[in-house]
C-alpha cells in the first residue's frame, strides 16, 4: 500500500473509533483503536488487576483469627472473590494484546502501580471491617461509574465486580456495627480503625482533578465518566450518614455540609503521604511485594503443569484428526 493510502486508511479507522465513542458504543477488542488508547486502558486494568490480587494479603493474614466460624467463612468468601475479581481484570487486559507475564514482569518490577490503600497494614479484627466498609465501599463507588466505561469487557468486569463489592462492603459495615454494640473496648478499637483507614481511603480516588494528568484522555475516551473529586465527594456523602448511624466519628475536623454544593466539604488530603505510598514507600509496600514475588515464584510448577496438559490436550487432538 502507497503511503498515502495507508495515511488514508488510518484516519478512516480513528473517525470510526471516535464515532463509536460519540454514539457510546462499546469499544470491543477486534476494533481498532489508537494506539495511545489502547496504553491507557493497558494501564488501567492491569492496576486495577493488582490492586484486587495484593489487596488478598491485608485480608488474608486475619482468616484464621476470625472471632467466629460465621466470620471466617464470609471472610475467606470476600477473599476469594477479589481474586476472583483480579482473574477478570487480567482477562480485560490481554484482550488488549498484553500477556499476564507481562503484567505480573510489571508490577514486580515496580513499572505498574496498585491501590495506595493495600500498603497499610491490617492490626486487628476491627480492621477488617474498615477495609470492608470504607474500602469496599470507596472502590464500589469508583467501579459504579466503570460500568459504563468505553471499553466493553471492562465495563462487563464492573458489572459483575459491582455486585460482589455490594456484600464485601456490607460485611464490614456488619463487623463495625456489631463493635460499636459491643463494650467500652471494641468501640474504641472500632474508632481507632475509622481513623486510621479514612485518609487513605479518600486518597483511593487519585489526585484532585487539577492535579491528575491521565484525566484528559480518560474523559475524552470515555473511559473515565465522573472525575476523582466527583466520586470522592459521593463516597464521603453516603459514608458519613452511615457512620453516624452506628455511632462512628470521621476523624475530620473540618468536615462540614455545604448546602450550595449539596455536599460535605472536607479537610485537606496529605498528598505527601499519598505519593509517598503509592512510590513505594508505605507502611507495608516491600512486605506486599516480597509476598507477592515469594508466592508467585513457589506456584511456577501449577503454571508448568496446566502448560503441560494444553500441551498434551493439543497434540491429541491434532492426532484425532489426522
Ligand atoms: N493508588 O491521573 P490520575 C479494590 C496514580 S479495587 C495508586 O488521577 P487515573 C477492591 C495513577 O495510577 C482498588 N496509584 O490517574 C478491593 C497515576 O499514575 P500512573 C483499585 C494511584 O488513572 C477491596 C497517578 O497516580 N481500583 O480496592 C491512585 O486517571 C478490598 C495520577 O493519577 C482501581 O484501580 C491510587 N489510589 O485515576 C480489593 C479502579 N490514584 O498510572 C481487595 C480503576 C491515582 O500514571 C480488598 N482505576 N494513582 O503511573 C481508576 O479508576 C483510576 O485509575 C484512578 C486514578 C481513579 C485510581
Amino acid at each position: 500500500m502507497e503511503l498515502q493510502e495507508q495515511t488514508t486508511v488510518q484516519v478512516d479507522l480513528l473517525k470510526s473509533f471516535e464515532e463509536k465513542i460519540g454514539r457510546d458504543d462499546a469499544i470491543e477488542p477486534k476494533d481498532k483503536m489508537p494506539d495511545a488508547y489502547r496504553k491507557h486502558l493497558i494501564r488501567q486494568i492491569s492496576q486495577h488487576a493488582h490492586s484486587e490480587v495484593i489487596g488478598m494479603q491485608p485480608e488474608g493474614n486475619w482468616i484464621t483469627r476470625a472471632p467466629s466460624l460465621r466470620a471466617k467463612q464470609i471472610l475467606l468468601a470476600k477473599i476469594q472473590d477479589e481474586g476472583g475479581h483480579g482473574l477478570y481484570l487480567y482477562s480485560a487486559a490481554e484482550t488488549l494484546g498484553i500477556s499476564r507475564t507481562e503484567m505480573i514482569e510489571q508490577l514486580h518490577s515496580g513499572k505498574a502501580k496498585y491501590s495506595n490503600i493495600f500498603n497499610y497494614p491490617a492490626l486487628n479484627w476491627a480492621d477488617i471491617g474498615a477495609i470492608g466498609w470504607l474500602v469496599d465501599g470507596a472502590a464500589i463507588v469508583n467501579q459504579v461509574s466503570l460500568q459504563r466505561t468505553s471499553y466493553g469487557p471492562y465495563s462487563r468486569a464492573m458489572v459483575r465486580i459491582c455486585k460482589e463489592e455490594s456484600f464485601h462492603q456490607r460485611q464490614g459495615y456488619e463487623i463495625m456495627a456489631k463493635m460499636m454494640a459491643g463494650t467500652a473496648d471494641q468501640r474504641e478499637m472500632a474508632q481507632d480503625a475509622m481513623n486510621r483507614w479514612w485518609w487513605p481511603a479518600l486518597m483511593m480516588f487519585g489526585p484532585h482533578d487539577s492535579e491528575s494528568p491521565r484525566s484528559g484522555d480518560a474523559f475524552k475516551w470515555k473511559i473515565k465518566r465522573q472525575s476523582n473529586d466527583e466520586l470522592r465527594a459521593k463516597f464521603i456523602d453516603k459514608t458519613v450518614q452511615q457512620a453516624e448511624v452506628i455511632g462512628l466519628t470521621i476523624p475530620d475536623k473540618d468536615l462540614k455540609w455545604n448546602e450550595a454544593r449539596g455536599h460535605y466539604d472536607h479537610g485537606p488530603i496529605d498528598w505527601n503521604e499519598f505519593y509517598n505510598v503509592i512510590n513505594g514507600n508505605g507502611p507495608c509496600n516491600k512486605q506486599r511485594m516480597d509476598h507477592h514475588k515469594r508466592v508467585h515464584a513457589e506456584g511456577a510448577w501449577v503454571r508448568e503443569a496446566a502448560e503441560a496438559y494444553r500441551a498434551k490436550k493439543e497434540k491429541q487432538l491434532f492426532q484425532s484428526k489426522n
